[in-house]
C-alpha cells in the first residue's frame, strides 16, 4: 500500500490518483527560492549550471515530503521490508526521472520556460550517477524504481564512492581512464544523514572470555557514515531510500602533534586510510593492498548496513522484541557475491553482540539472506586469500570455519564414507574453505578421539590391523581407516593458496539462490552448483532480469510513447508491459506503421547529432543503426562484430560501386562501451575497432555505405540516447557465457529488432517476439564444450572467409598497430593462450549469413517495421 496522501503546500491541481501536485507558479517560486537561499554559485546570473541545481533542490523538496510519509508509514505498518545491498548502483541522471515519476513534467517544463530555459537543456546539466559497471549495477537501480512503483517496504544499500566508475576517453591509442569527479559541483540528490553513523573494524583480535564468550577487540575502526538518496515511484507517493555509506574517521584520529611538528602525512594517515575505502569502485587487485582495499570496501557495506537494519528492527520491534522473528521482517539480498560477508556478520552481531547460540544464529541468518547469481565465468567467482581475511576479519574467519564445518557434516551425511575417493571430490568441490585440512571436530565424527591414531602410520599399517581383526570388531577399525586415510587424503597442497569461495557462501548461507535468466539459473543448477542443486533443489530458482519501462521507454522515447498510448488507448502500459502486446494487432496497419517510422526518424536524428558532438563523424539517418553497447568482454564477442565489419568493408572494396550497392544496405555501426582499466585483450579490441573507424570513414569509395563509430564514456545517459534511435542491437556472446543481458530488453521495449545467439534473456525475448522476429545464429550452450575440446585438439577447420578477415586485418590495411595479439587470440597461437576460446572463428559464417538476412529484411520497409512492432511487445518481469 502507498502511505497516506499529506496534505502538501502550495498545491492546487490533482493527479490521477490524488496526488497532489503543484502547478507551474509554485514550482517557479520553489525554483527561485532555491536559487537565492541554496546558494553555490554567484547570486547575479541564473545560467544552466545554477537552473540545475536549483530546479533539482526544488525537486528534492518534493521528494522529501513523500519520503518522509513513506517513511513513517512503513515505520507503523512494520511490514516484511526488503534490502538490496549491491556494490553497485548506476543510477543515471535524476532530475527528468524524479518530475517524470510526480508526473510533473508538464509544470516544471513550464517554469523554466519563464526562467528562461528549457528543461531539456536544464536536465543535461546533471552528472550520470556512474556508481556501477555494467548490467549488474543498472539492475540495482531499475529494481529500485520498481519497488518503489510498487509501493513495496524496500531500501537499496551502497557505497557512495567519491569518484564513479572512469570517464572513458577515445584517444589515438584506444580507451585511457580518467577520474570522473561526479560530485564536484555537489550532489543535490542526497541528503547527509550526520546522525546516522555506524562504527567498522578491521584487523584486530578475538579474544575468549571465561564464559566462552568472543569478543572481538583493537585494530581500526573508522565510521560509515549515510547518505541518503530518495528513490520515487510512478504515480505513486512511495518514496524509497537509497542508503549509501561514506567512509570517515573522528577527529580524535588526526593528528594534531604530528602536523604541528611538519609530518603532514602521518597526521592524516588514518583518515587518508579511512576515506579511501570509498574512493572509487573496484579498484585495482593486483597488488596486495588493492586486495585489501576491496575486501574493505565490502565489508564496510555489509558491516554498516546490517547493523542498521537491526537497529531499524530493534526499534520497531520495541519491547515484543524476537530475534527468531528477524526473518518475518527482514529480508537481505545479496546482489552477486560483493556482500556476502553480511553472513558472518550477521552471525557476529547475533552471537557476540546479541548473545545469541549459534544453532539459533544460524538458522535466522539463513532464512533472512539470498543471492543471486550473475554470472557462470569461473574467474568472476569470487575467492578470497584466508590469509587477508584473517588478518583483515579474524572472527569472520572463526565464524567462516564453522559455517564450513556445518556444511562438511551435511557432506558427510549425504555421500557416507563408504567411498573414500567420492566424499573427497564433494568435499573439494563443495566446501567453502579451499585447500584446507579438514577440521580435528569433523575427525572426531568419523571416530572418538582416543581412537585417532598418529598422522604418520601409514596405510599400510592400518590395513594390516584391519586385516588381522575379526568381523564383530571391523566397525572401530574401520573407522580409524578413514581417519588415517582422510588425514593422507584431505591434506592440503602447499603448493596452492588457501581461498574462501564466496559464492560457495553465499549457497550454504542463504535460502535462496537464483540466476537471472532461465538458460542461466539452468545452467546454475546443473553446472555451477550441480552439487549443491542436488542436496538442497528447492533453494533454486530462476528470476529473469528486468527494466523499468520508465526509464527506458517512457521518458527516453517519448515519440514512441505516445503512438503507443494512442494505439492502445491508454497510458497503462507505462506500469504494466503486458499490454505493450495489443500492438500487435495493428502491425500491418499503414498508418500506425507510418507514424512509428516517423518516430524512429526523430529518434535517429537525435542519434545523429549526438554522434557528431561526441565523436565528430556526420552520419546519415537513412542508413541504418546497428548497435552494440555493453561493457568490452571477449565473451561479449565486439571482437566477432567487428571482423563481420571488416569483412563487409573487404567484399566492398572488392566490388563496383553499383554492385556493392545492390548487395549491401547502407549501416551505421555504432560501438559502445568500457574496458576494465587492467582488461588488456578488451582494451586492445577498443583499439581494434577505432582504427577500423578512422580508416573506414575516410574511404571515399565507400561513402554513407559503411560508417563505424565508437561512441566514448558509455552510460547511462549515453544508452538513453542510442536505444530509442537504432534499428537492430547485437547481442551476440558466446552460448552460455552472457546470464541475461539487459540491454537486450531495452532495445526491444523501444521497438528494436536483435541479432542474436541463444544466450540469456535473448532466448526468453525470441520466444515473446517469435521465431521470425529474431535475427539468431551461432553455437548453442550444449555444444560449446564439445566445440572447445575439438579446437583445443587442432580438430577445428575454419572457414575460408574467416581465414581471409584475419589475413586482411593483418595485412595493415588499418594502421601500423600489431594485431598479432588480437587475431593469435582467435587462432591459439603460442603465447595466445585459450585457443579461441569465445569461438569467435567457430561462429563467424554464421554470423555474417545472418546479417545478410538482416540486410534483406532492412530492404523491405513494410516488414521491417511490422517486426519492430512485433519486437516491441516483449514482456518485463520487474516492472
Ligand atoms: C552481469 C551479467 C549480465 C546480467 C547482469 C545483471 C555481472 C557480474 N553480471 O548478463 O554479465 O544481465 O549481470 O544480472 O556483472
Amino acid at each position: 500500500k502507498s502511505p497516506d496522501q499529506s496534505v502538501q503546500k502550495e498545491t492546487t491541481d490533482t493527479s490521477d490518483n490524488g496526488i497532489l501536485v503543484p502547478d507551474s507558479k509554485s514550482v517557479i517560486s520553489s525554483i527561485k527560492y532555491h536559487a537565492e537561499f541554496t546558494p553555490s554559485f554567484s547570486p547575479e546570473k541564473f545560467e544552466l549550471p545554477k537552473a540545475y541545481y536549483a530546479t533539482a533542490e526544488s525537486v528534492r523538496d518534493m521528494l522529501i515530503t513523500n519520503w518522509n510519509a513513506t517513511y513513517n508509514f512503513h515505520e507503523k505498518m512494520n511490514a516484511k521490508q526488503a534490502y538490496y545491498l549491491s556494490m553497485e548502483f548506476l543510477q543515471g541522471r535524476a532530475l527528468l526521472n524524479a518530475i517524470g515519476n510526480l508526473e510533473l513534467s508538464g509544470a516544471y517544463a513550464e517554469a523554466l520556460r519563464k526562467l528562461g530555459h528549457d528543461l531539456e537543456d536544464v536536465a543535461r546539466q546533471e552528472p550520470d550517477a556512474a556508481l556501477g559497471n555494467g548490467g549488474l549495477g543498472r539492475l540495482a537501480s531499475c529494481f529500485l524504481d520498481s519497488l518503489a512503483t510498487l509501493n513495496y517496504p524496500a531500501w537499496g544499500y551502497g557505497l557512495r564512492y567519491k569518484y564513479g566508475l572512469f570517464k572513458q576517453l577515445i584517444t589515438k591509442d584506444g580507451q585511457e581512464e580518467v577520474a570522473e569527479n561526479w560530485l564536484e559541483m555537489g550532489n543535490p540528490w542526497e541528503v547527509p544523514r550526520n546522525d546516522v553513523s555506524y562504527p567498522v573494524k578491521f584487523y584486530g583480535e578475538v579474544v575468549k572470555g571465561p564464559d566462552g564468550h568472543k569478543t572481538w577487540v583493537g585494530g581500526e575502526d573508522i565510521m560509515a557514515v549515510a547518505y541518503d538518496v530518495p528513490i520515487p515511484g510512478y504515480k505513486t507517493k512511495t518514496t524509497i531510500n537509497l542508503r549509501l555509506w561514506s567512509t570517515k574517521v573522528g577527529p580524535e584520529n588526526f593528528n594534531l602533534n604530528a602536523f604541528n611538528n611538519g609530518d603532514h602525512p602521518k597526521a592524516y594517515e588514518a583518515l587518508k586510510r579511512a576515506e579511501k575505502i570509498c574512493y572509487i569502485l573496484y579498484p585495482g587487485d593486483e597488488s596486495l593492498e588493492g586486495k585489501t582495499l576491496r575486501l574493505k570496501q565490502q565489508y564496510t557495506l555489509c558491516s554498516a548496513s546490517l547493523q542498521d537494519i537491526i537497529a531499524r528492527f530493534e526499534r520497531r520491534s520495541g519491547e515484543s522484541l524476537d530475534w527468531n522473528e528477524f526473518p518475518e521482517k527482514v529480508a537481505v539480498q545479496m546482489n552477486d557475491t560483493h556482500p556476502t560477508l553480511c553472513i558472518p556478520e550477521l552471525l557476529r552481531i547475533l552471537i557476540d553482540i546479541k548473545g545469541l547460540k549459534w544453532k539459533e544464529a544460524w538458522a535466522i541468518t539463513q532464512r533472512t539472506v539470498a543471492y543471486t547469481n550473475h554470472t557462470v565465468l569461473p574467474e568472476a567467482l569470487e575467492k578470497w586469500s584466508l590469509k587477508l581475511l584473517q588478518e583483515l576479519l579474524p572472527r569472520h574467519v572463526e565464524i567462516i570455519k564453522m559455517i564450513d564445518n556445518e556444511l562438511i557434516d551435511t557432506i558427510i551425511a549425504e555421500y557416507g564414507v563408504e567411498d573414500l575417493e567420492l566424499l573427497k571430490e564433494k568435499l573439494k568441490q563443495m566446501r567453502v574453505l579451499e585447500n584446507i585440512e579438514l577440521p580435528a571436530s569433523i575427525l572426531e565424527l568419523l571416530v572418538k578421539p582416543e581412537e585417532i591414531p598418529t598422522v604418520d602410520s601409514s596405510e599400510k599399517k592400518v590395513s594390516e590391523e584391519v586385516t588381522e581383526t575379526s568381523e564383530d570388531d571391523d566397525i572401530k577399525i574401520k573407522a580409524k581407516d578413514v581417519v588415517i586415510r582422510a588425514k593422507v587424503t584431505f591434506d592440503p597442497d602447499p603448493k596452492l593458496p588457501q581461498m574462501v569461495r564466496m559464492a560457495n557462501l553465499c549457497v550454504v548461507g542463504g535460502h535462496a539462490v537464483n540466476g537471472v535468466a532461465e538458460i542461466h539459473s539452468e545452467i546454475v543448477k546443473n553446472e555451477v552448483f550441480n552439487d549443491f542443486y542436488k542436496l538442497w533443489p528447492k533453494k533454486f530458482q530462476n528470476k529473469t532480469n528486468g527494466v523499468t519501462p520508465r526509464r527506458w521507454l517512457s521518458f527516453c522515447n517519448p515519440e514512441l510513447s505516445k503512438i503507443i498510448t494512442k494505439w492502445t488507448g491508454t497510458q497503462d502500459w507505462v506500469l504494466n508491459t503486458e499490454k505493450l502486446v495489443e500492438l500487435k494487432k495493428f502491425a500491418d496497419n499503414e498508418e500506425l506503421q507510418s507514424e512509428w517510422r516517423k518516430a524512429k526518424r526523430i529518434n535517429k536524428e537525435r542519434t545523429v547529432s549526438f554522434l557528431k558532438e561526441k565523436t565528430g563523424y556526420l552520419v546519415s539517418p537513412d542508413a541504418m543503426f546497428d548497435v552494440q553497447v555493453k561493457r568490452i568482454h571477449e565473451y561479449k564477442r565486439q571482437l566477432l562484430n567487428i571482423l563481420g565489419i571488416v569483412y563487409r568493408y573487404k567484399k566492398m572494396k572488392e566490388m563496383s560501386v553499383d554492385e556493392r550497392k545492390e548487395k549491401f544496405v547502407p549501416r551505421v555501426c555504432i560501438f559502445g562501451g568500457k574496458a576494465f582499466a587492467t582488461y588488456v585483450q578488451a582494451k586492445r579490441i577498443v583499439k581494434f575497432i577505432t582504427d577500423v573507424g578512422a580508416t573506414v570513414n575516410h574511404d571515399p569509395d565507400i561513402g554513407d555505405l559503411l560508417k563505424v563509430v565508437f561512441v566514448p564514456d558509455y552510460n547511462v545517459t549515453v544508452a538513453e540516447v542510442l536505444i530509442p534511435g537504432s534499428d537492430l542491437s547485437q547481442h551476440i556472446s558466446t552460448a552460455g557465457m552472457e546470464a541475461s543481458g539487459t540491454s537486450n530488453m531495452k532495445f526491444a521495449m523501444n521497438g528494436c529488432i536483435q541479432i542474436g545467439t541463444l544466450d540469456g534473456a535473448n532466448v526468453e525475448i525470441r520466444q515473446e517476439v517469435g521465431e521470425e522476429n529474431f535475427f539468431l545464429f551461432g553455437a548453442e550452450a550444449h555444444e560449446i564444450a564439445g566445440l572447445r575440446k575439438q579446437r583445443s585438439e587442432g580438430k577445428f577447420v575454419a572457414d575460408p572467409r574467416f581465414e581471409e578477415v584475419k589475413q586482411y586485418v593483418r595485412s595493415g590495411v588499418f594502421g601500423t598497430y600489431s594485431y598479432d595479439e588480437l587475431m593469435g587470440s582467435l587462432e591459439g597461437n603460442e603465447g595466445y593462450g585459450r585457443a579461441d576460446y569465445f569461438l569467435v572463428g567457430k561462429d563467424f559464417p554464421a554470423y555474417i549469413e545472418c546479417q545478410e538476412e538482416v540486410d534483406k529484411a532492412y530492404r523491405d520497409e513494410k516488414k521491417w517495421t511490422k517486426i519492430f512492432v512485433h519486437v516491441h511487445q516483449v514482456k518485463q518481469q520487474a516492472a
